[in-house]
This record gives C-alpha cells, structure tokens and sequence, in this order.
C-alpha cells in the first residue's frame, strides 16, 4: 500500500469540498478514527460526541433511532462540531428510486441534507440514486459514499456488485468520494506506477472495527484498527461500541480513554503504511 499517499496531499486532488476538509481534518487532528453513536437519548448522543470529539475528524450517526428527537438537537451537534473541529456522516443508506431519496434527503423531519457533510446510499437501484442525491447534495458541497460492502456475515455486497458500485461511482467523481466497504478494491485510488497527478482517488471508510472483541452475535464481524488501515488500506475506521459500550450506564472517561486508544492505533497503523 506504499503507493497510498498522505491524507495531506490526497486533500488537495480532491475537487468534492467535503471530501477535502475530511482529509485535511484528519491530517490536523492526526486521526481516522469515525465515531459512530448509536445510542437512542438525546443526553448520551450529546455526552458521548462530546467527549470522543477531540480524538475524532467524522462523527457519524443514525439521527432516526433517537427517541426524543428535535431539529435543535441538530444545532447542538452542529456547535460540537465547531467546538471539536470534526464533520458529520448520517449513515442513512439510502436505496430508493432518485426521485423519492432526493426527497428523503431534503425533507421530512430530519432534513439530512441540511447538516450532514456527507451520508451514503446502497447501489442497488443504479446510477439514479446518485443523480437523485446529487440533485440536493451537490449545491451544499455534500459527499456520498457507496455501500460497495458490508462488514456483517454472509452480505450479499461483493464480487461483481462491488465493482458495479466501483463503475457507478467513477461515473460521477465530483459527487461520490468513496466507499463504505472491508477493503481498498483492485485497481482503486492511485496504483502502482501511476502518475499521482493523474490518478483517480476514493475514501474508503470501514465499520467493523474492534479492538477487543470479534463479533456482535448479531452477525457484526469485527477487525483491528491495523488490519483495516495497513491490512486492507482503508482510510476511515468507524467505530461505535468498542469505544462506548452499552449505551445506558456509561463512564465517560472510559469513553475518552477508549477513543483516544483508538485514534492512536488508527494513526499508527497509517504511519506504519506510509512506511511500508
Ligand atoms: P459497532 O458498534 O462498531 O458495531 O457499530 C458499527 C456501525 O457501523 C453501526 O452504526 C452500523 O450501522 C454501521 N455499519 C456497519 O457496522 N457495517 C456496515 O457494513 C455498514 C454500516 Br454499511
């Protein structure tokens, strides 16, 4: 993977504005590590984003589990971001037809488009989704991201599926800046012996990361931070409950002790590929 530049000089080929200031976040914080809170109160989504934000450049969330949900929780989260300096993912997976995920998108109680830098959809229905997204997202400088694959046992996304999503995002580079997926897929990003200037580049974010256990029972298959970045060249790792637990009776130092571990294996395993 020595052929994976800096998160410094691949912000600066990026022409997707979100995707540049994750990569020039993650340069200035010197983390990859994505947090992602998944937890149904208000009090703990704010209490946890809080405390792992010094150690984060993306939070990334599931705004529709939350229970006592008000847009002005979007603004306290929006001010966590500015405090802490990281952007935010909603996780939305959207898998409709352009017309209606354009809606999903811009509308309803949540508004996404409004405050997520960038958010994510499954390929299943072809490049319209993309156009859908793209028709609210481009104008606010937004980023997608394509499911090309899932961490969980027995997924249906790989194989010729994944390089279908690998076609449909190149097909639409200033919109889509990369891919949910296990690892950096053949020929993706600058390859061995190609002049960087000319080279394509993708985000690749993963989920399934853990340090301490290797499943969820509920199908959750789990890596360490360095099989993921060094192994696979992944750039992102996201994680949830290796940092926070079960969400309920939480120690928030743990939490913090947690993500700063986890930013520290992150980077390291980055270092290390930079030296590979
Ligand atoms: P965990 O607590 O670290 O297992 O949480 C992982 C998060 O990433 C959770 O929000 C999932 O919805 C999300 N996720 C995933 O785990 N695997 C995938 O393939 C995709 C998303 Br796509």
């Amino acid at each position: 993977m020595a052929y994976l530049n800096t998160y410094a000089d691949r912000a600066k080929k990026f022409i997707n504005p979100s995707a540049k200031l994750l990569l020039e976040t993650i340069e200035r914080k010197q983390s990859n590590l994505c947090v992602s809170v998944d937890v149904t109160s208000s009090k703990e989504f704010l209490a946890i984003i809080d405390a792992v934000g010094p150690y984060v450049s993306l939070i990334k969330t599931h705004i529709d589990i939350i229970d006592d949900f008000e847009f002005s929780l979007i603004h306290r989260l929006q001010e966590l971001s500015i405090k802490h300096n990281f952007l935010i993912f909603e996780d939305r997976k959207f898998a409709d037809i352009g017309n209606t995920v354009a809606l999903q998108y811009s509308s309803g109680v949540h508004r996404i488009a409004t405050w997520a830098h960038i958010t994510n959809a499954h390929p299943v229905p072809g490049p319209s989704i993309i156009k859908g997204l793209a028709s609210v997202g481009l104008p606010l400088n937004r980023g997608l991201l394509l499911l090309a694959e899932m961490s969980t046992a027995g997924a249906l996304a790989r194989g010729p599926y994944t390089e279908d999503a690998v076609r449909m995002a190149r097909d639409a580079r200033d919109f889509v800046i990369g891919f949910i997926a296990q690892h950096r897929m053949e020929g993706v990003g600058l390859c061995e012996g190609q002049n960087p200037d000319e080279a394509e580049d993708f985000l690749i974010l993963t989920p399934g990361v853990g340090l301490d256990a290797t499943n969820d029972g509920l199908g959750q298959q789990y890596r360490t931070p360095e099989d993921a970045i060094l192994g696979s060249g992944c750039d992102v790792i996201i994680v949830g409950r290796g940092i926070y637990g079960r969400p309920g009776n939480m120690d928030i130092d743990k939490v913090q002790r947690q993500s700063e571990r986890y930013r520290e294996a992150g980077w390291n395993a980055y270092l290390q590929r930079l030296k590979s």
